[in-house]
């Protein structure tokens, strides 16, 4: 199902202040540069949909300094291995060979974040999202030698290169490839993980390269798509931020950003742009507006920073406000699941109304604690008594005695998700909570989480809930998981159920390298490493 959202009569206001205070922690960008590792040569070159059947692709590999010995003629390809997952910029130097060049060289560029995705034809992409996020191109080069410097950014371990024509009398020439790498951030500085365990260290290390990707000119969702900045994403980011690169500049810029940015009735967009100029993307997402009141709690408490928490506190109070605006008369949110309104998950037909309330609760127990710190006792008050009456309001409504697990809309459905956020807005005390998780791992929903945005809440509402062990073996389940399929970076979705899940489609425009999927090294870092 295609989920957007296009709002009417959205009007947009700046706070120039704001936007000034970004502006100005705009960060400076570590460039790296990186060669190819590796050559690799598929052997049969196959024309896969969905499911791309590596284990049909035969591959044989060379070392990168044999590249510039190779003439390429007609339909000839070539694959590099970069050995990691990268962000940059490339460059070819190309020469020819054989006599002088009567034809232009035609070229066809692919770059893709897992080998994988090589195995798919992008002619055959038919999902909902724009095909001009497929990292390919079509290149004539008139005159050779040259220095090819590509002008787009691309996210990607593995680059072919397909001749599509030279001419009968000369052969191209292949001399170096790079790549300029870019981050805000270097991880030079993080110590390694101190647990032993060979798999939570690989873990640990591939959610840093992931952060450390994602974080650009702000903290984007991935670096190849769509390579903007999400609440749901940043919140998460800055968390496992806080444990490694701890680059506050980083998290103020993108609170200042939203703030500076809001639209009808005081909105904070679920995402926003910040090319040619910051703007801010028609799309409101009622669990990620609520949701930045708790990233603005967590920079408070990271940094102490008062003046950031007094500009922004009004702008996260009103996040709530909106929320409640929402309620109806029976003191719930209304069931929206049909549009792109409240995110919660990808999960194929996941009804949010009872998750939505969930994270309204949720929300209003950190804007109690905002207000705290603000000494605002007006709004304490007034937001502990909503927290106690959604918490009555959600039980009385969704509490399903007989299953003794929470229902969603008037399908009465059952998901992961929902009792997650219920357990995370502490709807019930913590034994009655820790009760609600054993029995959703048991019943097993057959509405599953489908991302690692879902699974960090799942992770989360068993650490609160004293199920510090089985956490970790959950995250060495899921993300251990990804890294034995392969992941350099953790993915946008993962279903450990169905592999080639997407909400788009296809899933050759899943990003895998996305921001939400970073927080193993949160979890790994804030609550394991000093057990030892
Ligand atoms: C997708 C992206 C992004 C996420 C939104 C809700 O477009 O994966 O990261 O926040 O969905």
């Amino acid at each position: 199902m295609a989920a957007v959202c296009i709002l009417d009569e959205f009007e947009v206001h700046k706070n120039e202040k704001f936007l000034k205070i970004a502006e100005k922690l705009k960060p400076e960008l570590h460039e790296t540069y990186i060669k190819p590792k590796k050559l690799l040569k598929f052997e049969k070159h196959l024309k896969v949909e969905r499911k791309p059947d590596m284990n049909q692709i035969e591959i044989l590999e060379e070392d990168f300094e044999k590249l510039p010995e190779k003439k390429f003629k007609r339909d000839d390809q070539i694959v590099l291995d970069f050995g990691d997952h990268q962000v940059g910029y490339v460059t070819l130097d190309l020469s020819s060979a054989g006599s002088h060049q009567d034809a232009p060289a035609y070229l066809y560029l692919r770059f893709a974040e897992r080998l994988e995705e090589l195995g798919a034809d992008p002619a055959e992409y038919d999902g909902w999202i724009s095909k001009s996020w497929l990292q390919e191109e079509y290149i004539h080069v008139d005159v050779l030698p040259t220095r090819l410097c590509l002008p787009r950014r691309y996210a990607f371990r593995y680059m072919e290169i397909k001749v599509i024509d030279v001419s009968m009398k000369y052969s191209l020439v292949i001399n170096d490839v790079q790549v300029k790498a870019v981050s805000a951030v270097s991880a030079d500085q993080i110590p390694p993980l101190k647990m032993k365990d060979p798999l939570f260290r690989k873990i640990d290390r591939v959610a840093i390269r992931t952060l450390q990707n994602c974080m650009q000119d702000v903290f984007e969702d991935g670096p190849k798509r769509d390579r903007r900045l999400w609440i749901g994403d940043f919140r998460l980011q800055a968390r496992a931020n806080y444990l490694t690169f701890k680059n506050y500049n980083l998290v103020k810029r993108c609170l200042y950003l939203f703030g500076g940015m809001i639209f009808n009735e005081g909105k904070i967009s679920a995402c926003l742009f910040t090319e040619p100029l910051p703007e801010p993307d028609d799309t409101y997402l009622f669990d990620f507006a609520l949701l930045y009141g708790s990233a603005l709690l967590d920079y408070y408490e990271e940094t102490g920073d008062r003046d950031t928490l007094r500009d922004l506190y009004p702008v996260a109070i009103r996040q709530i406000e909106i929320g409640l605006d929402y309620l109806n008369e029976d003191g719930v949110i209304p069931d929206r699941s049909s549009e792109f309104w409240c995110f919660v998950d990808w999960g194929e037909g996941l009804n949010t109304q009872a998750a939505s309330l969930a994270v309204l609760i949720y929300s209003l127990r950190y804007g109690v604690r905002l207000a705290r710190y603000m000494e605002d006792e007006e709004r304490i008050q007034w937001m502990l008594e909503k927290e106690e009456e959604l918490k009555k309001n959600a039980v009385e409504h969704f509490w399903d005695e007989e299953q003794q697990l929470f229902v969603s809309g008037s399908e009465r459905q059952v998901s992961w998700a929902t009792q997650i956020w219920m357990i995370l807005a502490r709807v019930f005390p913590k034994e009655k909570n820790r009760e609600l998780i054993l029995r959703t791992i048991d019943v097993n929903p057959r509405i599953q989480m489908v991302t690692p945005y879902m699974y960090h809440h799942y992770i989360d509402a068993l650490i609160r809930s004293d199920e510090k062990e089985r956490a970790l073996e959950e995250i060495r389940r899921y993300w251990g998981e990804m890294v034995h399929d392969g992941a350099d970076t953790f993915w946008e979705v993962y279903n450990p159920y169905n592999k080639y899940e997407s909400p788009y489609g296809s899933v050759m425009v899943n990003s895998f390298c996305h921001a939400w999927s970073c927080t193993p090294t949160y979890f790994l870092r804030k609550f394991y490493e000093n057990d030892l």
